[in-house]
C-alpha cells in the first residue's frame, strides 16, 4: 500500500474508532469507579503485590511503581546523573558513565529485563539499555542500584536490547542505525556499501552477573528494531525484527516504507558459539568501556576494552535467517510457550505469527527464496504459523497471559487487543488513552506469566490529567485481565517516557532487601569507620577531610588551614548501620551536587576553595530531631597562610572577671 493511502485510511479509522470509543468510554466511567477502587487500594501500611519497573525513556532512569496502586516508590539513576543523590556527582560514581566518548551523564532507556532462570524472573538483576551512546546497566535488585555499564561498540541507536535468554545465557542487544563499521569518514549516500547492523550478544556470568561482550554478528545495513530470545523448544535462538531492509539513508519516512516486507532476523547463537569455537569470528580492533561498581569499596572502576570477535554469516552457514514479515515491524515476542514467535507489522493491520517449528522445518527442507550478504531468506509462507486478521492499527508489541492468548498494543488505534493463539481469534479489546506504546504483564514475556494485571504505557494523556503547561505527563493504565473481558482499572502518571516495563511479585524482592552496608566490609581506602579516626591531611593541593556522620552530627565539624586554589575531597562515611537511615552533605559552592550517603558506605564530594571565607556544610536528609544542628564549616584562607590544617582550634578560655575599683 502508497503511504500516503494509508495515512488517509488510519486518519478516517481513527476518527470512527474515537467516536465509537468516546461513547464506551463515558458508559464504562460510570460502572467501573466504585468496584475498580477497590481491585487497586492498597490500604495505609500495606504492601502492593507486585514492583513495576518502568524506563524513564528520556529520562535515562528507572522507576519502580507498586501494582495494583500505581504508587512511585523510587527513581533508580542509571544513565543520567541523578541530583537528588549525587549519582554521576560522587567521585565514586563517575566512573559508571565513562564511555569511549567520555563522561555521559545522560541516555534514552527503553527495555528493562529482568534477569530468568529457566525463563522465568529470578529477581537478582534488572538490565536495562541505553538508545542514544550505546550501553547496557545492570542494576542489583538488592539495592536497587546500578551496579554495572557496558558499553556496546560498532553501534548506533542501541535498541533492541538488552533481551535475555532463558537462563541469561546471554543478553542481546541490535543497533538500530547502521553505522560504518569499523567507524570511519564515508559518504552518507554509500550506505549500501559501507553501512552495516550489528547483533551483540553479551555473556552474564551466573554468580556475579558480570557483564562481558562476547560476539557481535555482522548484519547487512537495515535497522534492528526490536529482539527477544526463544525459550523451551526455541531456546538457543534468539529473534529481532528489521526495518528499513531498502537500505535508505535520506526521507525514511518514505523511503523505508516501500517493501512490503522487510525481515526478522532469526540467530541460531549455538551454532555461533560453534562458528567462534572453529576460529571463524575475526577480531576487529575497537575501543568500549566496562565500568563495574566493586563491592566492598563501593568504587566504580572502568576498564577499557580494545578488540571483540566478528562473526560474519557468510562464514558461518545456519547461524542466521531472515523471515519475511509484513511490514516495517517494530516489536518481536516470543509466547510463554517458546513455539510462536509474534512481530508487530506497524503499518501493517494483520499481525504474523512465525512458527519456530516451521522455521526449523524450511530450514531442512531449503525452503530458501533468496539470500542477502551471506543469510538465508525463508520462504514467507513455509515459516508462518497464521496471521491475526483485522488485528488493529499499528501494532507494536505482544505479551503473553500463559493461558493461550496474546495481548497486542495498537499504536495508531489506541487499544490493546486480546486474542488466541493458534486460532489466531480476536476475543476482547480496550481502548487506552491514547496512543499506547508498550504493555507489560507481569512475566508476560516470560515462559510463566504471573498474568492478572495488564499496564498499557501511553504516549499522550491529552484531557486525561491536570494540565502541567506545554508538556503533559505520560501516562500508564492498569487493567484486569482475570476475566473474559479486560477492564480499566487505574490512570497514573509516570517519569519521563515509559517504553516497556516489567513486574514481579513483591515476595520475590521483599526479604531480600539491602537494610545497609556492613561497615566492616567496607574498603574504601578513604573509608573513616569510628568517629575517633576522623582528621583531615594534605597532599600538595589536595586536601582529604575524613569525615563521619551519625545522628546528629559530623566529625569533624569545622575544618581549617585549607588555602584558595586547594581541591578539597570530603569523604564522608556514614557510620551508622541502622536501615533507613541516609545522611545528606551538602557544601556551599559545590559545583557538583549533593550526596546521599548509606549506612555503612563512603561517598566523596569535590570541592574547589576558590576564594577566603567561611563556608557552611551541612545534611540535606532530614535525619532526627536534631537533623537542624547536623552542620559545619570550611575555613579557606589566603595561599601561603600560617592557619594550621586541622579541626579548628578551641574557643578561647573565658577572659577572667575585670578587677573592681
Ligand atoms: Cu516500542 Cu523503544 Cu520498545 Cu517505545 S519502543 S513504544
Ligand atoms: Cu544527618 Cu540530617
Amino acid at each position: 500500500m502508497r503511504t500516503k493511502t494509508l495515512v488517509k485510511l488510519v486518519v478516517v479509522a481513527v476518527g470512527v474508532l474515537a467516536v465509537a470509543f468516546a461513547a464506551r468510554a463515558a458508559k464504562e466511567a460510570r460502572s467501573l469507579a466504585a468496584n475498580a477502587a477497590q481491585r487497586v487500594y492498597v490500604a495505609p501500611g500495606s504492601y502492593d503485590e507486585f514492583y513495576a519497573f518502568m524506563s524513564g525513556g528520556f529520562s535515562g532512569q528507572v522507576s519502580v511503581y507498586g501494582l495494583p496502586s500505581g504508587r512511585l516508590f523510587r527513581v533508580i539513576p542509571v544513565f543520567s546523573a541523578n541530583p537528588e543523590n549525587g549519582y554521576g556527582y560522587a567521585e565514586e560514581t563517575k566512573p559508571l558513565l565513562m564511555t569511549s566518548h567520555g563522561p555521559v551523564p545522560w541516555d534514552d532507556t527503553h527495555h528493562p529485563e529482568l534477569s530468568q532462570t529457566k525463563g522465568v524472573p529470578d529477581g537478582r538483576w534488572l538490565f536495562i539499555n541505553a538508545n542514544n551512546t550505546p550501553r547496557i546497566a545492570r542494576i542489583d535488585l538488592r539495592s536497587f542500584e546500578t551496579v554495572e555499564i557496558i558499553e556496546i561498540p560498532n553501534a548506533g541507536g542501541q535498541h533492541a536490547s538488552p533481551f535475555t535468554t532463558e537462563n541469561g545465557e546471554y543478553i542481546v542487544a541490535g543497533t538500530r542505525f547502521s553505522v560504518p563499521i569499523p567507524q570511519q569518514d564515508v559518504a552518507i549516500s554509500s550506505f549500501k556499501d559501507n553501512f552495516k547492523g550489528t547483533l551483540s550478544f553479551i555473556k552474564v556470568d551466573p554468580e556475579s552477573g558480570r557483564m562481558s561482550l562476547a560476539f557481535q554478528l555482522l548484519m547487512p545495513g537495515f535497522n534492528y528494531d526490536l529482539a527477544h530470545c526463544g525459550k523451551g523448544p526455541s531456546h538457543g535462538w534468539c529473534f529481532y525484527t528489521s526495518y528499513n531492509s531498502e537500505q535508505a539513508h535520506t526521507l525514511l519516512e518514505v523511503n523505508a516504507s516501500k517493501n512490503d516486507k522487510d525481515f526478522v532476523a532469526a540467530v541460531n547463537w549455538r551454532r555461533a558459539e560453534e562458528c567462534i569455537a572453529q576460529g571463524k569470528a575475526k577480531t576487529l580492533p575497537t575501543k568500549y568501556y566496562h565500568n563495574h561498581l566493586d563491592e566492598g569499596s563501593r568504587i566504580a572502576k572502568s576498564e577499557v576494552i580494545d578488540s571483540e570477535p566478528v562473526l560474519e554469516p557468510a562464514s558461518c552457514e545456519g547461524v542466521v535467517y531472515f523471515l519475511p514479515t509484513p511490514k516495517s515491524p517494530h516489536g518481536v515476542d516470543v509466547d510463554s510457550t517458546g513455539r510462536y514467535i509474534v512481530a508487530g507489522g506497524k503499518l501493517s493491520s494483520t499481525i504474523p505469527v512465525h512458527s519456530f517449528e516451521k522455521i526449523q522445518a524450511a530450514i531442512a527442507g531449503k525452503k530458501i527464496a533468496t539470500t542477502i550478504a551471506g543469510v538465508p531468506v525463508l520462504e514467507f509462507e513455509a515459516v508462518l504459523a497464521g496471521e491475526v486478521p483485522n488485528a488493529c492499527l499499528g501494532p507494536l508489541h505482544n505479551e503473553f497471559d500463559g493461558k493461550g492468548y496474546a495481548y497486542t498494543s495498537c499504536f495508531l488505534s489506541s487499544e490493546v487487543i486480546k486474542w488466541q493463539l493458534e486460532t489466531w481469534k480476536i476475543v476482547d479489546r480496550i481502548p487506552t488513552y491514547y496512543s499506547i506504546g508498550h504493555l507489560m504483564i507481569p512475566g508476560g514475556d516470560s515462559a510463566k506469566p504471573w498474568g492478572k494485571y495488564l499496564v498499557a504505557m501511553n504516549k499522550i494523556t491529552k484531557d486525561r490529567y491536570l494540565p502541567t503547561g506545554p508538556e503533559l505527563t505520560q501516562s500508564a493504565q492498569l487493567i484486569d485481565i482475570t476475566g473474559d473481558k479486560m477492564q480499566l482499572l487505574l490512570d497514573f502518571p509516570t517519569v519521563g517516557e515509559p517504553h516497556y516495563a516489567q513486574a514481579i511479585p513483591a515476595d520475590l524482592l521483599v526479604e531480600k532487601s539491602t537494610r545497609m552496608f556492613p561497615l566492616e566490609n567496607n574498603t574504601h581506602p578513604y573509608a573513616t569507620k569510628t568517629e575517633k579516626d576522623a582528621r583531615v591531611e594534605r597532599q600538595g593541593k589536595d586536601v582529604h577531610v575524613y569525615l563521619t556522620s551519625i545522628r546528629s552530627h559530623f566529625k569533624p565539624d569545622n575544618v581549617e588551614g585549607v588555602q584558595v586554589g586547594d581541591t578539597v575531597f570530603f569523604h564522608l562515611t556514614n557510620v551508622e548501620q541502622d536501615w533507613d537511615v541516609p545522611h545528606g552533605f551538602a557544601v556551599l559552592g559545590a559545583q557538583n551536587a549533593e550526596l546521599l550517603v548509606m549506612p555503612g558506605e563512603t561517598r566523596t564530594l569535590k570541592w574547589e576553595a576558590k576564594a577566603p571565607g567561611v563556608y557552611p556544610f551541612y545534611c540535606t536528609d532530614f535525619c532526627s530531631a536534631l537533623h537542624q544542628e547536623m552542620q559545619g564549616y570550611v575555613r579557606v584562607s589566603p595561599q601561603g597562610s600560617s592557619v594550621p590544617l586541622g579541626t579548628g582550634a578551641p574557643p578561647p578560655a573565658p577572659a577572667a572577671p575585670a578587677p573592681k575599683g
